[in-house]
């Protein structure tokens, strides 16, 4: 058992924790992501971590021969993944829990999270399977035969450009198409993948009965019947009205034929679909009254995790690619299309936008210098906040945000001898404007930053954060917010199946407290000098970008 961080802290009042008298309340979450499936037990009462295993499908499950839990073809632009390595791997932990000793027969509720965007499609002997599954055969043997696509198309595939616009325009272009669906249509998102195995595969679309995403393809499997797709991963298809929160008609003429039929309905994100299905309960020893909940996609699921249930409380993640994510209570999109607005497991709305030259972007400065992480923070402390007026576009990569598909980056008002130091400072200090400015049409005004990932441990980088934004930024762990908040999300629905009324601001409760000590607080003087600066770097972004192929002051 690995006690978790929330563990070792102390212990608010209004929580008792478990007696030897009362049994312990667990909850488990799962997550299937891109490259492992994970699992987290949690005790609830007394806020403790309990089992965290997670399982590698290349190494765990190397005869499905994926990279990275991907398989790739000749044309890179296409990504799929096999559904029944992720049924596998749900078989294989189970195994691993019950080895383990985890006590699967006090579990009393069980959710999950999904990488988001990925389907998975099934003909007419899905749903009959999935009420008998054979505990004496295993989940592959019983699922044989109800795949009328044996490979999902997952996040990673970008090869519907084609199928993008063709729904683009039939919903009126990007303004009216986000206006309707939360987001522009984006090659990843699952409806542009629908339309493109409806137009290159008529005869195995009309096979299909069911279109599930990655999350409810799992929580069927958990059910034992063909779960609904919950509000938070539904907005990720762009086939959802994101007001209404019901599949929109247009947007489902203009994507396939009788696209209706073969979609569940969408779902409120605390949904129990049923108890779990009897094949766990009778192979693994899972509690048979265990409440089986809908999942969510793994953003909404890790917004849970990291305890962003305020408005004003964003979390910046600064991993290979940069997210910057929060609550929205009342639903307001990006009309230029950048951003995405999902369902958020609180039932209001999750605000988010994606940047693809994050710490890959900062590396490619370390590396061109020779730098270890050290050196680079060294250097970036000789140069002042505000870099001297030196303002860099660092587009390393074609750009999400702002809509870059050239990369180049591109140097103003550098001077020749600091270069180095300025351009450690110029990179952090443009990721940190770009994205105040870019997630202005949120209208959220930040009041704390959780910054998580591997780029948070460096406190030059927090306090560039810390200023930019005049706010203050904290750390958290987040090694698995996505199952954490799939956990917190079956504690959630299981109070509400129970009679009571949860508040998230105590479901969340220490399990999201950041880290102790680790808040960076703003810099007045500092604050005053990136407010002007930033008219100046927008001015250099708005230039670049309506001159197209750029000119930069040095290679
Ligand atoms: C979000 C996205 C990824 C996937 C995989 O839009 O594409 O974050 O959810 O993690």
């Amino acid at each position: 058992m690995i006690p978790s961080r929330a563990a070792s802290n102390q212990l608010p009042r209004q929580i008792r924790p478990a007696t030897n008298t009362r049994m312990a309340r667990l909850f488990l979450g799962l997550d299937s992501s891109t490259q492992s499936l994970s699992a987290l037990v949690i005790d609830y009462d007394t806020r403790r971590v309990v089992y965290d295993k997670s399982l590698n499908f290349d190494k765990t499950l190397p005869h499905y021969g994926t990279q990275n839990g991907t398989l790739r073809s000749d044309d890179p632009l296409v990504v799929h993944s096999p559904p029944l390595m992720w049924a596998e791997a749900l078989d294989v932990l189970f195994a691993q829990m019950k080895h383990d000793g985890v006590p699967l027969g006090n579990i009393l509720a069980v959710s999950g999270s999904g990488q988001q965007h990925g389907s998975v499609y099934l003909n007419d002997r899905a749903a009959g399977a999935l009420t008998s599954l054979n505990p004496a055969r295993s989940l592959v043997e019983n699922l044989s035969g109800i795949f009328s696509r044996t490979t999902s198309p997952i996040w990673m595939d970008s090869s519907t450009s084609a199928e993008c616009a063709e729904i683009r325009e039939k919903l009126g272009g990007i303004k009216a198409t986000a206006q309707q669906t939360g987001s522009d249509m984006f090659e990843r998102f699952t409806g542009p993948q629908i339309r493109k195995f409806f137009k290159t595969e008529p005869d195995n679309y009309a096979r299909t009965s069911s279109i599930a995403l990655v999350s409810s393809f799992m929580a069927s499997l958990l059910a034992g019947k063909i779960a609904p797709i919950d509000h938070g991963d539904g907005a990720g298809m762009n086939l959802m009205d994101i007001h209404k929160k019901t599949w929109h008609p247009d947007a489902l003429k203009a994507t396939a034929t009788k696209l209706k039929t073969k979609l569940p309905p969408p779902a409120e994100p605390w949904k129990i679909v049923g108890t779990v299905s009897p094949y766990f309960a009778k192979k693994y020893g899972l509690n048979p009254a265990a409440q089986a909940l809908v999942w969510s996609g793994d953003n909404p699921c890790s917004a849970i995790g990291l305890g962003l249930i305020h408005e004003g409380r964003i979390a910046i993640s600064l991993g290979t690619s940069y997210t910057y994510f929060g609550r929205m209570k009342q639903c307001r999109v990006d009309i230029r299309g950048e951003g995405s607005v999902f369902g958020a497991p609180t039932g209001d709305y999750l605000p988010l936008i994606c940047f693809t030259n994050g710490s890959l972007a900062r590396e490619r400065i370390r590396d061109q210098y020779g730098l270890n992480w050290e050196g680079y923070d060294q250097l970036l402390l000789n140069t002042k906040p505000g870099n001297g007026g030196a303002i860099m576009l660092p587009w390393f990569e074609p750009e999400i945000v702002p809509r870059v598909s050239r990369p180049g980056v591109h140097r103003f008002d550098f001077d020749e001898k600091n270069a180095a130091a300025q351009d450690c400072r110029a990179i952090v200090e443009a990721q940190m404007m770009s994205m105040r400015i870019h997630s202005a049409w949120m209208k959220i005004k930040p009041t704390t930053i959780y910054a998580t990932g591997g780029g948070s441990v460096n406190l030059p980088v927090l306090q560039i954060m810390a200023d930019v934004f005049n706010c203050p930024v904290h750390r958290i762990e987040v090694a698995k917010s996505a199952a954490l908040g799939a956990a917190l999300r079956a504690v959630h629905g299981w109070l509400l199946h129970i009679g009571e009324k949860p508040k998230w601001q105590e479901v969340v409760s220490v399990f999201t407290d950041p880290i102790p000590n680790s808040e960076v607080k703003p810099v007045p003087k500092s604050v005053r000098i990136y407010d002007k600066l930033i008219k100046k770097y927008a001015a250099c972004e708005r230039r670049i970008l309506n001159a197209g192929p750029a000119r930069s002051r040095r290679p």
